[in-house]
C-alpha cells in the first residue's frame, strides 16, 4: 500500500477521550492520558487512533456538542498537549484522526451565543420533524421562534446555506490539517443540508428511517451535501501524507452512499453492518457477502466495526467473552479497515446496571435508552483504583481483574489476543486485503479462505468440528484441544 492509501486496510482505534486515561487524576480522561498510553497502543499494534472530540464544550453530549472548535476542552488538556499527541504518536507510528461534527454545535458556541440566528436554522412555526434522542426537533426560544436541532436541544443544527458557515469549517479543516492530523471522521456525515422549505415528514417515523435504511428523510442525505464534500477534498488533498476523511453516513442504499465517496468527495464510509450480525454463521456470512458487494459499489474498501461509543458492547452483544473474542478474531480477517473501540481489547462488557441518577446520556434523558453502558472508563492496573481517581461513571470491582496490567503477561488474555492478531495481520497483508474465498462447510461454520493459503474457520454451533483444512495454527479465539477440531465459539487462523 502507497502511503496515501494507508487507511484502506488500516486498524483504527477509537479513544473516547473522557474515558481512556486520565493523566491528573480529575476522574475525567485527558490527552496526555493518551499520550502516556501510546507505548500500550504501539505494543498493541494499531495504525491510528480516531479521537472522539475534545474540543471546548459543556459536554451536553459527550463532546459532540461543540463551543470551540479550535480549542481543547480546558478538561482534556490544552492545544500544547494535542500537538504534544500528535508528535509522540507520529514517532510511535500511530496516526491521528480527529472527529469533526459539522452538523450541529453546541447553543454555547459564541455564535449561537450572539444571537447569529442567521448560521442556525430559526423558524416562527416548527415543522414535524423529530430528534434522534426523541422528542420533537425544535425548541422554542424567548420571542417565539423555533430553532432545529436533529440531536439535544443543546446542539442546534447549523445553517449550511450560510457561507460563514462553510468559510468557517474550511478553516476549521485547515487549523487540524496544520495541526498535523492524518484524517477526519465527519460525525453525521449525511446531515448539514436540509430540504428547501424544510417539508414536513408526514406519518413516516424519522428515527426510524435513519437507523433502518428505510426512506429518504428531509434533512439527511440531500443532493446538496455533496458540494460541502468538494469544497473539502482539494484542502485535504493539498497537504502531503494520506490525509483521509471517514464518514459516518447513516443513508438508506450502497448506491446513494456511493455518491460521498471518490476522489472529489470523502475517502470511506462507515459499514456498521456487521454490528447487526448475531453469533451465528449464516449471519455472519449474509453480512459479509453484503458489505463486500456494496464496497465494491461504493468503490472503497468497506469498515469492519464491532464496538463503538454509541452501541452496547459486543461481549454483551454476542453473549459472552468467548464469542467476543471470536468475532473479533473474524473481523481482523476480512478485507477492509477495521475500527476498534477503547477496551474492546480488554474483553470489557457493557456496563449494564449504572444508576439512572449518574447515567449522562442525553438520549436516556429523552428516550429512555443510554448509551453509558460503553463509555465506563478503561481499567488500567488491577489493585487500587484502576487508575482512575473518582472516574465519571464508577467502574465495576470485577474489572480489576480485566484491567491492562492483569492482562500484560497472560498469554491467554484478550489484550494477547488483540496483539497477537494485529502482529500477524501486519505479517500478512492478505489479512487486510486480497481475495476471499468461501469454502464448503457444516451449517454453523464458517470456513474462509484468504490468498495465499490462509483460512479462518469460525465454529458458531454447539459441537466441536473438523475443518477440512490442515496447518498450522497461526491464531486462535480460544483454547484447542489439540486434536485438529475447532471448539463451539471459537475461530482459528490457520495456514495451509
Ligand atoms: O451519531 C449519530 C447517530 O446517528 C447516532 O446518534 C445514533 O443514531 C445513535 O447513537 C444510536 O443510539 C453521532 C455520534 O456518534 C453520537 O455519539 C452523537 O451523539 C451524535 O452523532 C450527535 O453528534
Amino acid at each position: 500500500l502507497g502511503n496515501d492509501d494507508w487507511w484502506r486496510d488500516a486498524v483504527v482505534y477509537q479513544v473516547y477521550p473522557r474515558s481512556f486515561a486520565d493523566s491528573d487524576g480529575d476522574g475525567v480522561g485527558d490527552l496526555e492520558g493518551v499520550r502516556g498510553r501510546l507505548p500500550y497502543l504501539a505494543r498493541l499494534g494499531v495504525d491510528a487512533i480516531w479521537l472522539s472530540p475534545f474540543y471546548t464544550s459543556p459536554m451536553a453530549d459527550g463532546g459532540y456538542d461543540v463551543a470551540d472548535y479550535q480549542d481543547v476542552d480546558p478538561m482534556f488538556g490544552t492545544l500544547g498537549d494535542f500537538d504534544a499527541l500528535v508528535a509522540d504518536a507520529h514517532g510511535a507510528g500511530i496516526r491521528v484522526i480527529v472527529d469533526l461534527v459539522p452538523n450541529h454545535s453546541s447553543d454555547r458556541h459564541p455564535w449561537f451565543q450572539a444571537g447569529m440566528r442567521d448560521r442556525y436554522i430559526f423558524r416562527d412555526r416548527p415543522n414535524d420533524w423529530e430528534s434522534i434522542f426523541g422528542g420533537p426537533a425544535w425548541t422554542q426560544v424567548e420571542d417565539g421562534q423555533w430553532y432545529l436541532h436533529l440531536f439535544a436541544p443543546e446542539q442546534p443544527d447549523l445553517n449550511w446555506e450560510n457561507p460563514d458557515v462553510r468559510a468557517e469549517f474550511r478553516a476549521i479543516l485547515r487549523f487540524w490539517l496544520d495541526r498535523g492530523v492524518d484524517g477526519f471522521r465527519i460525525d453525521v456525515a449525511h446531515g448539514m443540508v436540509k430540504a428547501e422549505g424544510l417539508p414536513d415528514v408526514g406519518s413516516k417515523d424519522g428515527r426510524q428511517a435513519e437507523m433502518l435504511g428505510g426512506e429518504q428523510v428531509p434533512y439527511f442525505d440531500q443532493d446538496g451535501v455533496h458540494d460541502i464534500y468538494r469544497e473539502w477534498r482539494p484542502i485535504l488533498d493539498s497537504y502531503p501524507g494520506g490525509r483521509m476523511a471517514v464518514a459516518e453516513a447513516w443513508v438508506t442504499s450502497p448506491e446513494r452512499l456511493a455518491r460521498y465517496i471518490g476522489p472529489d468527495e470523502l475517502h470511506q464510509a462507515f459499514n456498521f453492518d456487521f454490528m447487526l450480525a448475531d453469533f451465528h454463521a449464516k449471519s455472519f456470512r449474509t453480512v459479509i457477502e453484503k458489505s463486500l458487494k456494496e464496497a465494491e459499489l461504493v468503490g472503497a474498501p468497506t469498515t469492519w466495526v464491532l464496538s463503538n461509543h454509541d452501541k452496547p458492547r459486543h461481549v454483551t452483544r454476542h453473549g459472552g467473552l468467548a464469542r467476543a473474542r471470536a468475532a473479533t478474531l473474524l473481523m481482523l480477517a476480512l478485507p477492509g479497515s477495521a475500527y476498534l473501540y477503547n477496551g474492546e481489547e480488554l474483553g470489557l462488557p457493557e456496563v449494564l446496571d449504572l444508576p439512572d441518577e449518574l447515567r449522562q446520556d442525553p438520549a436516556f434523558l429523552r428516550r429512555g435508552d443510554s448509551r453509558d453502558g460503553c463509555r465506563v472508563p478503561i481499567p488500567w492496573t488491577s489493585s487500587g483504583d484502576m487508575g482512575w481517581t473518582d472516574p465519571w461513571l464508577p467502574m465495576p470491582a470485577s474489572w480489576a481483574a480485566l484491567s491492562a496490567q492483569a492482562q500484560e503477561d497472560d498469554p491467554g488474555s484478550t489484550l494477547n489476543l488483540y496483539r497477537a492478531a494485529l502482529r500477524i495481520r501486519k505479517e500478512h497483508p492478505a489479512l487486510g486485503g486480497g481475495t476471499l474465498t468461501w469454502l464448503d462447510s457444516p451449517e454453523d461454520v464458517l470456513a474462509i479462505e484468504r490468498d495465499p493459503g490462509l483460512v479462518v474457520v469460525v465454529n458458531t454451533g454447539e459441537e466441536p468440528v473438523r475443518p477440512g483444512v490442515t496447518g498450522e495454527v497461526l491464531a486462535t479465539s480460544g483454547p484447542l484441544p489439540g486434536d485438529g477440531s475447532v471448539p463451539p465459539d471459537t475461530t482459528v487462523w490457520l495456514q495451509r
